[in-house]
């Protein structure tokens, strides 16, 4: 690592001990740095232009973080902040900076988001955690992964149905190791039972706004990125990995940092997966894999 930084707020600069990195925790070799990941520059659209890609934004007291994450969107690319109860300023805060703000009082990760899908009108569809941990700017690459849009939703272009971020830590205590093994042993198990080849099921992914809709997602918890993955794979599509950086987030952890989070995660997503050994999700064929940077 060149030690260049995210620009993430919580970046304190690249370690003094690179080598001190868990092997898997170094980003990879030819990563471009943040700052090169650019937005769209000259080719803005108009003001009043439909946005490129809607950026679902699930949010539970994030006002610290917020101002980062939305000043990181590309041009024509369209912050949706779903505020899920917030007790902070975070819709206010939202608001000042240009997102559209949507409310949604039922609990739950995948209740936001799911509202934020709902909300979206592009033709695409980004995810990213409001915590400042992911960077916006990268999401134009992950976009560039992705088939163009089917007329026919049950057409299988070539191209990714699903661009899903890895996550790779920027520095030491980006992902706590408890978090780090329970993400890799779900890793297994999705493979296991699925056969989707994932190192990561992170936050950050892409895909068509129909497909989206098409999948039918049902969970409104911490099983709703599993269920995206799972039900995408039932219909053969094609989901890629890609890396991103992971910084260390903004404001109080939720889920990874909290013993309660963690065991409410675990309990989701096992049950999605028992679904899957029951038959009641069933394996598609598709392929997956990884896309290195910039592919
Ligand atoms: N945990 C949780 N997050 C929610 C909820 N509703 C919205 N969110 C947002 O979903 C995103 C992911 O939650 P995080 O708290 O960052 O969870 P995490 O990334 O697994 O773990 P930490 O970052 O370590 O807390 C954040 O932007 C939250 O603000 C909810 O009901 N529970
Ligand atoms: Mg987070």
């Amino acid at each position: 690592m060149s030690g260049s930084g995210t620009g993430n707020p919580s970046d304190p600069g690249s370690p003094s001990d690179p080598a001190a990195f868990l092997e898997d925790a170094a980003p990879p070799e030819d990563a471009a740095p943040l700052e090169d990941a650019a937005p769209l520059g000259d080719a803005a659209p108009p003001r009043d232009a439909p946005p490129l890609v809607d950026v679902v934004l699930p949010c539970l007291n994030e006002a610290e973080a917020l101002p980062w994450v939305i000043g990181r969107l590309p041009v024509g690319y369209r912050a949706i902040v779903v505020d899920n109860g917030s007790t902070d300023d975070s819709a206010a805060v939202a608001r000042a900076h240009g997102a559209t703000v949507v409310t949604e009082s039922r609990r739950g990760f995948g209740a936001a988001a799911h509202a934020g899908l709902l909300a979206a009108t592009a033709e695409t569809v980004a995810f990213c955690d409001a915590d400042a941990s992911m960077d916006p700017s990268e999401l134009p690459r992950m976009v560039a992964l992705l088939a163009p849009a089917a007329r026919d939703p049950a057409a299988t272009p070539a191209g990714a149905r699903l661009v899903l971020g890895r996550r790779r830590p920027t520095v030491r205590g980006s992902w706590p190791l408890h978090a780090r093994l329970a993400n890799r042993a779900l890793s297994l198990l999705i493979r296991l039972r699925s056969g989707v080849v994932l190192h990561d099921l992170g936050p950050m992914r892409v895909a068509r706004r129909a497909d989206l809709l098409a999948l039918g997602l049902l969970d409104r918890r911490s099983g709703y990125p599993l269920e995206m993955v799972l039900r995408t794979n039932e219909r053969g599509w094609s989901i890629v990995e890609t890396d991103t950086a992971y910084s260390p987030r903004v404001g109080r952890s939720k889920v990874t940092g909290t013993v309660r989070g963690t065991i409410g995660a675990i309990r989701d997503m096992s049950r999605l997966l028992s679904a899957v050994k029951n038959g009641a999700v069933k394996n598609g064929a598709a392929k997956n894999g990884a896309a290195k940077n910039g592919d």
